[in-house]
C-alpha cells in the first residue's frame, strides 16, 4: 500500500470552561502527540490541529458560577489550557479557538451547505423551559438522573458518570440547574440531522469497512448506535451563548455546540494555512489526505457517527480512524473535577516541571507513565506509586542507567571517542545485539502505525533493556583488567562500547515521539545536531562516527523519592493544595501548631494595629503560583495586599469575604507589586487556610484587639 499523501491530526477541542486533567491528557492529546512527532520524524507532511472549543452551555454556566462573562470565561480558560499544554511539550501546529471569526463562519458556511441541500428537516418540539429563568434549557441547563448508569449527576446531553449521550426527555426527574426547580414544556422549533437517512452509509464505512482496523471498543459503540436506531438530532439551540443559525427566521438560535465544535478543525487548518502560507483545501477535500482523530470514548458518536455524515454530506473526506481512549481513574476512582478527585495538568506543571531546572525531565517523565498506563483497550488506572516505579525502574534504572553507564564506560575505557567496530572479532553477543538494533525499528514503527503506543513504547525501553544486558554479559570493565597480558582485548572493549555507543543513537531516535526532551538531551551528550533524529536513521549502526569525541554523560532522570509519592496521595485525599513538596515540610508545619513563640509583653501586641477589611477584588499574579493580589477595603481606604493563598482559594471564591489585615505593616515588594499590610490566616492541622474574620459581618474598618 502506498503511503498516503499527507496527514491532518487532531485532538479532541477541550472546552473552555476549566483546567484539565491527566486523564485529558493521557486519553486525547499525548497519544497524537506522539503520532504526529513520529510521522514528522518520517518526514511526512503532517499538520496536527487543536484548539479550545468555546461554545456550548458549560460556558454560560462555568460564567455563572464564577461570577464573570462567558466571554472573560473563555478567554481565562484558552491561555490557561494553551499553556499547560505548551508546558508538557505538546506539538500542535495550531493551538486555535472557535471564537474566532473565521471559526464562526467556517460553521455557518457548514450550516448554510447542508441547509440550502435540504440535508437538515425542520421540527417543531415540545422542550424543556424554566418557568423563572424564561428561558429554553439546552444540555447542561438541565439535570437529573441517568436511565444508563443511575448517577443523578446526569446532564441533558451527556452523563458525567459513564459518558453516555443523552437527550434532555431521558433523563430521570429532570431539573433545571437555573432555578433548581422541575421545568415545563415549551414548543419550540429545530433543525436536526436526520442520521437514520446515513444508515446504511454507516454500515458500510464503519461495520464493514473500519471493523478490523479500527479499536474494538469504537466499532462496538458505533454498532450499538447503529443498532439501536439513529435518531434525528437537533443542530441548533435556544441559547444566546454560540454561533448564530444564518438564516432569517432564526432569532435567538445558535449552533448546537457539538454540530460548531468538530469544524474548528477545518477552521483550525485554515487559520493554520494562512500562518503558514499554505494551502488548507487539500487538508479536507483530497482523498489523498489521511484523517485522524484522537478522543475520549464519551465522543465517539460524534466523532464516528454524526461528523463524518455532515463531512460525506459536505464533500469532505471522513476519518481514516477514530483512536479512542478509554477513561483513566486516578488511584482507585473516577477522577471527577466536582469531587476533586483529579490530578490537574496544572498542579502536576507547579508540583514537579516547575521544581526542575528546565530540560523537560518531569514533562517526560509523566509523558512516559501516562503512555505506560495509557487506557487504549480499558479503563485503567493513575496511581502515584506506579508512578513512582515506572520513572524509577524503567525509565531510570533500565533506560537511563544503559545510556549512563555506556557513557561512563566509553570515556573510562574509550577515553570519551567513539571506538572502532572490529568486524574481525564480532561474537555472538555482538551479532545478536546488531539484529536487536535492527530490527526494533520496524517493530515500533508497526505498533505506531497501528496506534498501539504503550506497546511501541515497551519495545523501545525493551531495546534498552537488551542493551543492559547486552553490557552485562560483554563485562567490558572485567576484560579491561586482562589489557596488560593480552593487548588484544582492547578490541573486545572497543566492540562493546561502539555497538552500545549506536545503540543508545538509536535509543534516541525511537524514544523521540513520546519522550522528546530526553531525546534533545541526548543529542547534546553526542554532540549531533537534530537531523539524527530523523527515522530513516533508526536500526542503522553507523550513527556515530568513529574518533568523534563525545560529551559527558547526563542525568537522565533523576529519582521520585517516597515522601513526594506520599505528599501527593496525601494531598489528593484531602482534597487540599498545598505549598511544599515533602512531607518532612508538613511536619515541620504541624509541629509548629505546638510550639509557642517566645512571650511578649502587652506593649509588644499594642503596636499591631489589626482591621477588619473586606475583599473587593482578587487576581492571580503573573508567573507566581502561590500569590494572590487583593484589594481590601478597609473603610478609609482600599489597600492592595499580596496574599501568599492562591493554592488554597480561587480569586473568584475570596471576593466579599471579610478579613481581618495587619494594617501598620511596612509596605513590602512582591513581584513588583508593593503589598501593603497582611491578611491573618488560620491554618489547620491539614495545612488548609482559613480566614480569621469576625463571626458576622461588620463595617470594614472596625478594629481588632
Ligand atoms: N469539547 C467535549 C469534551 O471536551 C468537547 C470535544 C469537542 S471535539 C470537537 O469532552
Ligand atoms: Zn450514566
Amino acid at each position: 500500500m502506498s503511503l498516503p499523501k499527507r496527514y491532518l491530526i487532531t485532538s479532541a477541542l477541550p472546552y473552555a470552561n476549566g483546567l484539565k486533567h491527566v486523564g485529558h491528557l493521557a486519553g486525547a492529546y499525548i497519544p497524537a502527540d506522539i503520532y504526529a512527532r513520529y510521522l514528522r520524524a518520517q518526514k511526512r507532511d503532517v499538520v496536527f490541529v487543536c484548539g479550545s472549543d468555546e461554545h456550548g452551555t458549560a460556558i454560560p454556566i462555568q460564567a455563572t458560577k464564577e461570577g464573570t462573562t462567558p466571554r472573560a470565561i473563555i478567554d481565562k480558560y484558552h491561555e490557561a489550557m494553551k499553556q499547560d499544554f505548551e508546558d508538557l511539550s505538546m506539538s500542535f501546529d495550531i493551538y486555535h479557538r472557535t471564537s474566532e471569526p473565521i471559526h464562526h463562519e467556517t460553521a455557518q458556511e457548514f450550516f448554510t451547505y447542508l441547509h440550502e441541500r435540504g440535508e437538515l428537516e425542520t421540527k417543531e418540539t415540545e422542550q424543556y423551559y424554566d418557568e423563572e429563568a424564561k428561558t429554553f434549557l439546552a444540555d447542561r441547563y438541565i439535570k437529573g438522573t441517568c436511565p444508563n448508569c443511575g448517577s443523578d449527576r446526569a446532564f441533558g446531553d451527556q452523563c458525567e458518570n459513564c459518558g453516555r449521550t443523552l437527550s434532555p426527555d431521558e433523563l430521570i426527574n429532570p431539573v433545571s440547574t437555573l432555578s433548581g426547580k422541575a421545568p415545563i414544556k415549551k414548543k419550540t422549533s429545530h433543525w436536526y440531522l436526520p442520521l437514520g437517512k446515513h444508515e446504511e452509509f454507516l454500515r458500510e464505512w464503519i461495520l464493514k469497512e473500519h471493523k478490523d482496523d479500527w479499536r474494538p471498543t469504537v466499532v462496538g459503540q458505533c454498532k450499538s448506535w447503529i443498532e439501536g436506531g439513529l435518531q434525528s438530532r437537533a443542530v441548533t439551540r435556544d441559547l444566546d451563548w454560540g454561533i448564530k443559525v444564518p438564516l432569517q427566521d432564526a432569532e435567538g438560535k445558535v449552533l448546537y455546540v457539538w454540530f460548531d465544535a468538530p469544524i474548528g478543525y477545518v477552521s483550525a487548518t485554515k487559520q493554520w494555512a494562512i500562518d503558514n502560507n499554505k494551502e488548507w483545501e487539500p487538508y479536507w477535500y483530497d482523498q489523498d489526505t489521511k484523517l485522524v482523530h484522537f478522543i475520549g470514548k464519551d465522543n465517539i458518536v460524534f466523532h464516528c457517527i454524526i461528523f463524518p455524515i455532515m463531512l460525506k454530506l459536505h464533500g469532505n473526506i471522513l476519518p481514516t480512524n477514530v483512536p479512542a481512549n478509554e477513561f483513566l481513574n486516578l488511584e482507585g476512582d473516577k477522577m471527577s473535577t466536582s469531587r476533586n478527585w483529579k490530578l490537574d495538568m496544572r498542579d502536576y506543571i507547579n508540583d514537579f516541571v516547575e521544581k526542575e531546572n528546565g530540560g523537560g525531565q518531569a514533562v517526560d517523565m509523566l509523558r512516559y507513565y501516562l503512555t505506560q498506563i495509557a487506557p487504549e483497550t480499558k479503563d485503567s488506572e493513575f496511581m502515584w506509586k506506579g508512578f513512582q516505579d515506572a520513572v524509577n525502574s524503567e525509565l531510570g534504572n533500565i533506560f537511563g542507567n544503559f545510556v549512563n553507564r555506556t557513557w561512563v564506560l566509553m570515556h573510562k575505557l574509550c577515553g570519551g571517542k567513539v571506538p572502532k567496530l572490529h568486524e574481525d572479532v564480532l561474537v555472538e553477543d555482538d551479532k545478536w545485539i546488531i539484529s536487536e538494533i535492527e530490527n526494533a525499528k520496524s517493530k515500533v514503527e508497526n505498533l505506531l502505525e497501528e496506534y498501539k503506543f504503550r506497546e511501541a513504547l515497551f519495545e523501545v525501553i525493551d531495546l534498552s533493556r537488551k542493551g543492559n544486558q547486552y553490557m552485562q554479559k560483554k563485562e567490558p570493565w572485567i576484560v579491561a583488567k586482562q589489557l596488560a597480558e593480552n593487548p588484544e582485548a582492547q578490541k573486545s572493549i572497543d566492540n562493546t562500547m561502539h555497538l552500545c555507543l549506536q545503540l543508545s543513537a538509536n535509543l534516541a531516535i525511537l524514544i523521540n515521539p513520546f519522550l522528546p526532551n530526553t531525546a534533545k538531551k541526548m543529542l547534546g551528550m553526542m554532540k549531533v545536531v537534530e537531523k539524527m533524529l530523523d527515522w530513516e536513521n533508526a536500526g542503522k549502526l553507523k550513527l556515530l562516527s568513529v574518533g568523534y569525541a563525545l560529551r559527558a554523560p547526563e542525568l537522565l532522570f533523576r529519582k521520585i523519592e517516597d515522601e513526594e509519592i506520599k505528599y501527593q496521595v496525601e494531598k489528593l485525599k484531602s482534597g487540599l493544595v498545598k505549598p511544599e513538596t515533602t512531607t518532612a515540610k508538613v511536619e515541620e508545619s504541624k509541629s509548629e501548631v505546638a510550639n509557642l513563640k517566645p512571650e511578649i509583653i502587652f506593649d509588644d501586641f499594642a503596636k499591631i494595629d489589626l482591621k477588619v477589611g473586606t475583599i473587593v477584588t482578587a487576581e492571580k499574579v503573573e508567573k507566581a503560583d502561590k500569590l494572590l493580589k487583593l484589594s481590601v477595603d478597609l473603610g478609609f481606604e482600599t489597600r492592595t495586599i499580596v496574599s501568599g493563598i492562591a493554592l488554597h482559594f480561587k480569586p473568584e471564591e475570596i471576593v466579599g469575604k471579610q478579613v481581618v489585615v495587619v494594617a501598620n505593616l511596612a509596605p513590602r515588594k512582591m513581584r513588583g507589586i508593593e503589598s501593603n499590610g497582611m491578611i491573618l490566616m488560620a491554618e489547620d492541622k491539614e495545612g488548609k487556610l482559613h480566614f480569621v474574620a469576625p463571626s458576622t459581618v461588620i463595617n470594614p474598618g472596625a478594629g481588632v484587639s
